[in-house]
């Protein structure tokens, strides 16, 4: 169907457009006793960031307490939250890891 017609049928069908699924912020935050080291690691193995952008992103969670790791798709936000907190536990590091709507 045409775009400049899809309003007017939706109209006179009683149809609604569906919006967009949302997606979601993965999040870091701080904490006193996690590595520095190890969060930059974290960061290039789990968000495909370089060296300089990992260090840019723990920096920022390290002086203001949380720090974006990306935006996906909720299944995709969810598998990396559980990835990062699973290693993190395996290596004894408190570093918290959660995911929030992005809208
Ligand atoms: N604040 C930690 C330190 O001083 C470093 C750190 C950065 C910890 C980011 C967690 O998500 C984090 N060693």
């Amino acid at each position: 169907m045409a775009l400049e017609n899809q309003f007017e049928t939706e109209q006179a069908s009683h149809e609604t457009r569906t919006a967009p699924p949302p997606m979601y912020r993965v999040v870091l935050l701080n904490d006193d006793f996690t590595p520095m080291e190890y969060v930059i690691l974290v960061l290039q193995h789990f968000f495909m960031m370089g060296r300089e952008q990992a260090t840019v992103v723990m920096l920022k969670v390290h002086n203001e307490g949380r720090g974006v790791c990306g935006i996906y798709p909720k299944d995709i936000a969810a598998t990396k939250v559980a990835q990062v907190m699973e290693h993190a536990r395996a290596h004894q590091h408190p570093l918290q890891c959660i995911m929030e709507v992005n809208e």
